[in-house]
């Protein structure tokens, strides 16, 4: 009937605890402004500018996009393919509601989006789409949960779909030996740049971001 047609979510994932929320975008408002002062960075602001001596302001570059959250699955209010197959899982159904720890392992940045990396436990992803990154990345042969990550910021026009993206062609990069040019070690871990304005930051102790796996309506 009309009720159970409307009862699919936009999308399913993890929510962080507001406390940890904030606590996420002031380390990101950290970084943002250490990585804007290092000269290696200043070396490759054409990357986000398309002029060499342009300025840029991270921070006001990368929008915020609300609420912080991993998301598992795109269900679109059910239109998005395998979205009633997902909701209809026995591991989503019990797990609906409940707390769990995110492990946070990395934050990177391109020109498009700034995201944090999330490292799934084998709990965690039973909750993983199983065609995730086969859907980003056909070709590509990703571990699954390669593409978890919470979006921090797009930059202006950038949808938040494109962070797992950017997330994946990094990923796709280590896969593939590349360990990107080791830039510096920030406080909170190594810098790494892989060229094309895509920085990586190696959290050397991965925060744990307390989270509740449930679905967003809009
Ligand atoms: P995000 O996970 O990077 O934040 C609603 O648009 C939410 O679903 C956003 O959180 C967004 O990006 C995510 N999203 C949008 N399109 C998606 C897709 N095709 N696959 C997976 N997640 C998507």
């Amino acid at each position: 009937g009309p009720l159970e047609e409307t009862s699919l979510p936009l999308f399913f994932g993890w929510f962080l605890c507001p406390s940890f929320q904030e606590k996420l975008r002031s380390m990101a408002k950290d970084f943002l402004k250490t990585l804007q002062g290092l000269e290696a960075f200043k070396k490759h602001l054409s990357d986000f500018t398309g002029e060499a001596e342009k300025e840029v302001d991270l921070e006001q570059h990368f929008q915020d996009k609300g609420m912080l959250h991993c998301t598992t699955k795109l269900c679109d209010y059910g239109k998005a393919e395998g979205s009633k197959e997902y909701a209809e899982q026995q591991a989503v159904k019990d797990r609906y509601g409940s707390m769990s720890e995110l492990k946070l392992s990395a934050l990177f940045l391109t020109p498009r989006t700034l995201g944090a990396r999330v490292s799934l436990t084998e709990d965690q992803l039973q909750l993983w789409p199983a065609d995730a990154e086969k859907e980003a990345m056909p070709d590509a042969d990703l571990p699954p949960g390669s593409r978890a990550h919470v979006t921090l910021g797009c930059a202006e026009g950038v949808e938040p779909v494109q962070t797992g993206l950017d997330l994946l062609e990094l990923v796709l990069l280590q896969q593939q030996g590349q360990e990107g040019e080791q830039v510096q070690d920030l406080d909170l871990g190594p810098l790494a740049y892989y060229g094309k304005g895509m920085w990586v930051l190696s959290l050397h102790e991965s925060s744990l971001a307390p989270a509740c796996f449930c679905s967003y309506y809009g």
